[in-house]
Parts: structure tokens; C-alpha cells; sequence
């Protein structure tokens, strides 16, 4: 498995694709908003993922749902903080989920290794130099602005071909702030400015194999997305249930192991481990939990 450079050893030795578990310190993400707010329910949660198979915890204090308020940093700080230093603290290795300078280098100085931001290095115009400055692996991920579900921005003449030219642009500004390419993970941003047919063409295997042309691990995000109530065309399945979005997920996920993706970025996490030890052998060895 490519790993991105700068990971720490007991997740660079890794030989499989990782298992990104999901911590939303918010009031209001999609599926946990509400649910973690309290730090302490937010780190037990965390480490519960790690014990279920997750490799990494991403951790996020902004949601990026349609018509979320948005935070002053310095509440996005006061939510991520205590979380991220006490699973950082506990050997957890930590991915903060930020569109904001300041919330990244606060993240990374209470001990997180990694940053995502899904703005793709726009939203603060101060990001892409502190990620140089910081030197560690970074997701960029796709978007044209705004939350999620911006449908209005989901105009595209053809969106594999699209979303691989945007994320180029993405590349390129990333390298010319000084970011080394060999950091740098591409998320598609599925759901982000997408309607569900533009997040199954991406999810195709002539997607992913357009998307892994750009020559850097991919981090695939569709766990508990919208468009998983509908078949490829775009239509709403018949059985939508809680239940079939989860297994329509773990489809997903298995496609996109089989395309090669450094990651998958999930709420049921155990499930996802599950797939990912079923096709690639061992998620972890158990006798490490805790010990890095
Ligand atoms: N999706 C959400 C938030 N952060 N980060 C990356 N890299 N990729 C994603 O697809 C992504 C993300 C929104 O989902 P959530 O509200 O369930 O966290």
C-alpha cells in the first residue's frame, strides 16, 4: 500500500488500505450530530473505533451539512481540542477534519497527524502555507465551495473528467504553497457539490482508475451519504432502510479496495474493517491497540 509521506510508523507499516473512523464534535452533522459534543462521549466513541478496527480517528467540529450554521473557529477549537489531545494522548493517531488555519495548527500541536480539510486548501487562504509550515500528510478533498449538498454548484459536462482537472488545480496550488506532493491524499468529495448519478459515475471503476491516475492515495467518504438510498441512475431505491445504506457502503468500500484507495472514511467502522481484513488480511493486530 502507498501510504502519503509523514505518517507515523505503526500506520506507515501498514500493508492495506485504512479504516478512517469518524468523530463529529458537533450539534448538527448528518448522522452523530448532537452525539459527541460532550468530549468525554467524543473520546470514548473514538477509541470504541479504534478497539472496532479503525486505524485513524478523523475528528471534526464544523459540519459541513446543507444550512449548518457555521462556528467561529474558536468554538471549532473548543469542541475538537480536548478530543483530539486525549486520543493523541492515548496512542490514537488523529486526522483533524478542518477547513481553518487555525483550527488545523491547534489540532496538530494537541497532537494530530494529519489534516483534511474539504475545501481542498480554499476556504482559508492561510492553510495551504501552514500545511507546508507543519510538514505532515494532508487530504485534500474536492468541492466548489459552500457545505455539502450545494446541488446548484453540481453542474459538470462530464464529472470524472471534471472533478480529476479540478483536483489537479488542487495539486498544483498545494505544490506551489510549498506542500510536498508526496503529503498530499485526493478525496473525490462525494456528496460535496454532487447529485447521487455524479457520486456513482466517480464511484465506477473507470472513475476510480481516472481519479487514481492522479497519481496520489485516494480517501473514498460515502458512509451514510444521501446518495446511497439510490441506484446508480439516480433513482430511490425501493428498500431504503438504515440497514441497506450501511451494506450498499460496504459495496462500496469493497470497490474501492479492489481499485487500490489508501482509505475509506466511515461511521461503522467494525463493518468496514470487516471488508477491508476479508480482502486484504488483517486490520491490526489486537496486542498494539494502545501501545503506539
Ligand atoms: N465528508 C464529510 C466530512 N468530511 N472529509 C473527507 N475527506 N471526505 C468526505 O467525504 C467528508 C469529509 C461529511 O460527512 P459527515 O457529516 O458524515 O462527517
Amino acid at each position: 500500500m502507498r501510504h502519503p509521506a509523514g505518517l507515523p510508523p505503526h500506520l506507515a507499516d501498514v500493508n492495506r488500505s485504512l479504516v478512517m473512523g469518524i468523530v463529529n464534535v458537533t450539534p448538527d452533522s448528518f448522522s452523530d450530530g448532537g452525539l459527541f459534543l460532550d468530549p468525554d462521549r467524543a473520546l470514548a466513541h473514538g477509541l470504541e473505533l479504534i478497539r472496532l478496527g479503525a486505524d485513524l480517528i478523523d475528528v471534526g467540529g464544523e459540519s459541513t451539512r446543507p444550512g449548518a450554521h457555521e462556528v467561529p473557529a474558536d468554538v471549532e477549537i473548543d469542541r475538537v481540542l480536548p478530543v483530539v489531545r486525549a486520543l493523541a494522548e492515548g496512542g490514537v493517531a488523529v486526522s483533524i477534519d478542518t477547513r481553518r488555519a487555525k483550527v488545523a495548527q491547534a489540532a496538530v500541536e494537541a497532537g494530530a497527524i494529519m489534516v483534511n480539510d474539504v475545501s481542498g486548501g480554499t476556504a482559508d487562504p492561510t492553510m495551504l502555507a501552514l500545511l507546508a509550515d507543519l510538514a505532515i500528510p494532508v487530504v485534500l478533498m474536492h468541492n466548489r465551495g459552500g457545505g455539502a449538498s450545494r446541488d446548484d454548484l453540481a453542474v459538470y459536462d462530464d464529472v470524472v473528467r471534471d472533478v480529476v482537472h479540478e483536483l489537479r488545480g488542487t495539486m498544483q496550488r498545494a505544490e506551489d504553497a510549498g506542500i510536498n506532493p508526496a503529503r498530499i491524499v485526493i478525496d473525490p468529495g462525494l456528496g460535496f457539490a454532487k447529485l447521487p448519478t455524479h457520486n456513482w459515475a466517480l464511484l465506477s471503476p473507470a472513475g476510480l482508475a481516472q481519479l487514481a491516475s492522479l497519481g496520489r492515495p485516494l480517501l473514498i467518504g460515502a458512509s451514510r451519504k444521501r446518495f446511497l438510498a439510490t441506484d446508480s441512475d439516480g433513482r430511490p431505491r425501493d428498500d431504503d432502510s438504515p440497514q441497506q445504506r450501511v451494506e450498499r457502503c460496504l459495496e462500496v468500500t469493497a470497490s474501492a479496495l479492489e481499485a487500490g484507495v489508501w482509505g475509506v472514511r466511515v461511521h461503522d467502522a467494525a463493518q468496514h474493517a470487516g471488508v477491508v481484513r476479508a480482502l486484504m488480511g488483517p486490520v491490526r493486530e489486537r496486542s498494539t491497540i494502545g501501545q503506539h
